[in-house]
């Protein structure tokens, strides 16, 4: 299948990705001046799927059939490691791009009291304080988007006026008819997010499917874009 996928899908600077760290509390971020995306959604939404696929590694983020799994926020780099050297090299820190970062998964019923309440705060804090972060992707099912949580997630990150792109995730899951309704209203109530002056917050959103590649180019496209990478870097490394 990857190989087929490599005919009709050049080789992305995201492949390069690497696991880097994982964070259970604001003060152990990493403290790079790199630029960093975050990948938020639902628990279940599809998310550790997308990053997977995006990165083309299968492995890379934890995708489950039991939610609620990834509690922590998991950085990957990009850059910092040549593509191809063995894992167990150590990273050379100065030499990292930027980062991509899974944040854990909102929503899930079973997790009570005090560690929910510890995540959602850390989740809140890190995407309204974090300075490197430029932009966030927001993974929500195409069957149910904009839950009240990712409204909430929309809520606390639009005063930062950094750019969201959402993937309607699962979009296999859709006819033709489904999905073109369900892009068309998602863009209504993006476009229903404007700043004090009118301005429309820059919000963007597209269908997705990892199982089906769906609109894989797409997210690569938007994904580098956010993160100021450019095709100039791939022949540089
Ligand atoms: N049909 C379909 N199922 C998907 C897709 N992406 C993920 N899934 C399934 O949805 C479930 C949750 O995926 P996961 O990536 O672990 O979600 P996360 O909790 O948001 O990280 C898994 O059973 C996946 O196999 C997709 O594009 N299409
Ligand atoms: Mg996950």
């Amino acid at each position: 299948m990857l190989g087929c996928l490599s005919l009709t899908y050049p080789m992305s600077l995201l492949w390069q990705a690497r696991f880097f760290t994982t964070v259970n509390q604001l003060s152990d971020l990493p403290n790079y001046k790199v630029p960093e995306i975050a990948f938020a959604g639902r628990s279940n939404a599809g998310k550790s799927t997308a990053i997977n696929v995006l990165c083309n590694q299968k492995k890379l983020a934890f995708a489950s059939k039991t939610p609620g799994r990834t509690q922590h926020i998991n950085f990957f780099s990009i850059g910092g490691a040549h593509v191809g050297q063995h894992r167990k090299d150590p990273t050379r820190v100065d030499e990292i791009k930027c980062f991509l970062v899974d944040l854990p998964g909102y929503g899930y019923a079973e997790v009570s009291g005090d560690a929910k309440f510890h995540w959602q705060e850390l989740l809140g804090r890190y995407v309204q304080m974090r300075e490197q972060l430029t932009a966030l992707v927001l993974i929500m099912d195409a069957r149910r988007p904009f839950t009240e949580l990712d409204v909430e997630m929309l809520e606390w990150f639009a005063p930062t006026g950094k750019p969201i792109h959402c993937l309607l995730s699962k979009s296999d899951k859709l006819n033709r008819t489904q999905s073109t309704d369900a892009l068309r209203l998602a863009n209504t109530v993006l476009s229903s997010y404007v700043d004090e002056s009118g301005t429309p917050l820059p919000f963007s959103v597209q269908l997705f499917s990892a199982l089906k590649r769906t609109g894989m180019e797409e997210a690569d496209a938007q994904i580098r874009a956010l993160l100021g990478l450019t095709l100039d870097e791939v022949a540089s490394d």
